[in-house]
């Protein structure tokens, strides 16, 4: 079995930003600038031969290439729960269109439909009992970020390689996005 997830990476200069804006919370484990990146569809466990099927499939999808803007910050769960820091990511009729296909593929493949909403965002962070005040002045002294346009050339079909620390995640396929005419 292989544990597989897809996404949207950035360039260098943006994920070292994102990276720097790490820290001052404790109880918060910060992400590598490496595997800082976008979820499209988390696919979780799959036998090799329909790991295969998946990569074809992805690799039939035909979607434009498009900028993707990041905006502020913001934490999933409230309170005790607060579980992940994170940076928004601008919603865009190209980001949705892409993830529906990609959602659509994966359907087609066998996998049981994702029931949870697409929340696009870069986890900064996971959190562990994180004091309250520290991620609500974390939250209003990174609202300021903003990153973009940046270009979305290609997704990617990661594999996640699960340890003692924080998992790896190795880039399994690159699949182009349309550059259109010219
Ligand atoms: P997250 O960053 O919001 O936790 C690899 O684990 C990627 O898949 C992460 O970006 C993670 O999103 C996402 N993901 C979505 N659902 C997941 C799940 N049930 N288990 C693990 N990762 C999940």
């Amino acid at each position: 079995m292989i544990r597989l997830f897809v996404a949207l990476d950035f360039p260098e200069d943006v994920r070292q930003r994102l990276a720097g804006l790490g820290g001052g919370v404790p109880g918060a484990r910060w992400t590598e600038a490496e595997n800082l990146h976008l979820t499209l569809r988390f696919i979780g466990e799959v036998p090799e031969d329909q790991a295969a099927e998946i990569d074809d499939a992805l690799s039939q999808i035909s979607a434009p290439a498009f900028d993707v803007t990041l905006d502020g910050v913001g934490v999933f769960g409230s309170g005790r729960n607060a579980r992940v820091l994170w940076a928004r990511v601008e919603r865009s009729d190209a980001l949705s269109h892409l993830q529906s296909k990609v959602e659509s593929a994966l359907v087609r493949c066998g996998l049981p439909a994702e029931e949870r909403k697409f929340s696009p965002h870069i986890t900064l962070a996971r959190l562990k009992d994180a004091p309250k005040d520290r991620i609500g002045r974390f939250i209003e002294e990174r609202g300021l970020f903003r990153a973009g346009p940046i270009r979305m050339e290609h997704f990617t079909l990661y594999r996640s390689h699960l340890g003692k620390g924080a998992a790896v995640y190795e880039a399994l396929r690159e699949y182009p996005l349309d550059m259109g005419p010219g």
